[in-house]
């Protein structure tokens, strides 16, 4: 049974209204948000490691300024994120340390290596583009800062998938050589970026309270049928091959059909044992505990202002 407040709640969110930090909303609501918007956040933190891992090997001095720019917009869209989750009520120190104590997720695709350049192509391409599915209509959310915030993420989210898809044209359009790399990025990315949108919408517990909530817009199934019906013909247009045999056009439906992902692997990366799961905690832990100086260093700055009198 919900209660009056609750009631006048939701009438809200079904006229349309964007909620704002100071209105009244429901504990769930703001606890499913604090969880959303934060593993969003810890996702584009902990989504800088794989691409970091190239910035120094960059093929040329023009896709390393490329690349730089991208991780360093990707920093950007981390802290818009944990400003926005602030305004609920929780610290940014805090969100973090649950992320190091295991106790908050990040997406599962960052849990898979860069093996090679045309992996930074491929994860531009496939992933951003997944990120771009997701989040465009994430702009309508009923949090307003949320909304606000991915306005401006989107914008900066269309550049980062077109560079990828420049990579693997490149690529594609290259040596024989270039072109089986570009291939091989694509065959190990594919699934890993289905598994981005999250569970089957049977197994999706959170979406229908989310959606009533207007936390969330579309299923996980539909974002991930956009998304192929998007990506398919990317493909053919740079002439790889999307790992999967059943994938096929179908007419009746308006999509394509295709095969899903082992949410068994899905589910082993979620529980903490992808391939690079220790590796990247363990490199935010030790990036976090590198950096103590530094805010310690700010803190004490920051007391001595304090204490100074007015001139
Ligand atoms: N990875 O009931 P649902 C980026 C968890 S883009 C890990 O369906 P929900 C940009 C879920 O938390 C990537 N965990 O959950 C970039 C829940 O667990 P819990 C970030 C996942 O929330 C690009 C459980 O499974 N984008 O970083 C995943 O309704 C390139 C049950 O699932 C966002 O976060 C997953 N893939 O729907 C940066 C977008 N999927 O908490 C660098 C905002 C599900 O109960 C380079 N988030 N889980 O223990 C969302 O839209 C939603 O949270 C979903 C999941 C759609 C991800």
């Amino acid at each position: 049974e919900m209660s009056e407040e609750e009631r006048a709640f939701q009438e809200r969110i079904d006229r349309g209204d964007k909620i704002e930090p100071n209105d009244w909303m429901p504990d769930g609501y703001r606890k499913t948000l604090i969880r959303q918007i934060g593993q969003h956040a810890h996702s584009e933190i902990v989504g800088q490691l794989p691409e970091g891992n190239w910035i120094t090997r960059a093929p040329t001095l023009e896709r390393k300024a490329i690349l730089l720019a991208k991780v360093q917009d990707e920093a950007g869209h981390g802290l818009y994120l944990y400003c926005a989750a602030e305004t609920l009520g929780v610290s940014r120190d805090e969100l973090i340390e649950l992320l190091h104590a295991g106790k908050m997720k990040y997406s599962s695709i960052f849990n898979y290596p860069t093996l090679n350049w045309a992996d930074i192509g491929a994860i531009g391409w496939l992933v951003d583009g997944a990120a771009i599915m997701n989040q465009v209509p994430l702009q309508r959310t009923s949090f307003g800062p949320y909304a606000r915030a991915m306005v401006r993420i989107c914008k900066e989210e269309s550049f980062h998938q077109r560079q990828g898809f420049d990579i693997m044209m490149k690529m594609a359009r290259g040596t024989q050589d270039l072109r089986r790399m570009a291939q091989d990025a694509l065959d190990r990315y594919w699934y890993p970026s289905l598994m981005m949108f999250g569970p089957s919408d049977k197994e999706s517990v959170h979406s229908a309270q989310s959606m009533a909530w207007k936390i969330k817009i579309n299923t996980n199934d539909e974002l991930r049928q956009k998304f192929v019906d998007q990506t398919a013909p990317q493909a053919d247009y740079l002439g790889l091959k999307i790992p999967d045999e059943k994938l096929r056009w179908n007419e009746e439906k308006g999509g394509y059909d295709f095969s899903e992902p082992d949410w068994n692997e899905f589910f082993e990366v979620l529980k903490g044992n992808g391939p690079c799961n220790r590796e990247r905690l363990g490199a935010r832990i030790r990036a976090w505990d590198d950096g103590a100086w530094v805010r310690e260093g700010l803190m004490a700055h920051a007391e001595k202002q304090a204490i100074r009198p007015a001139a």
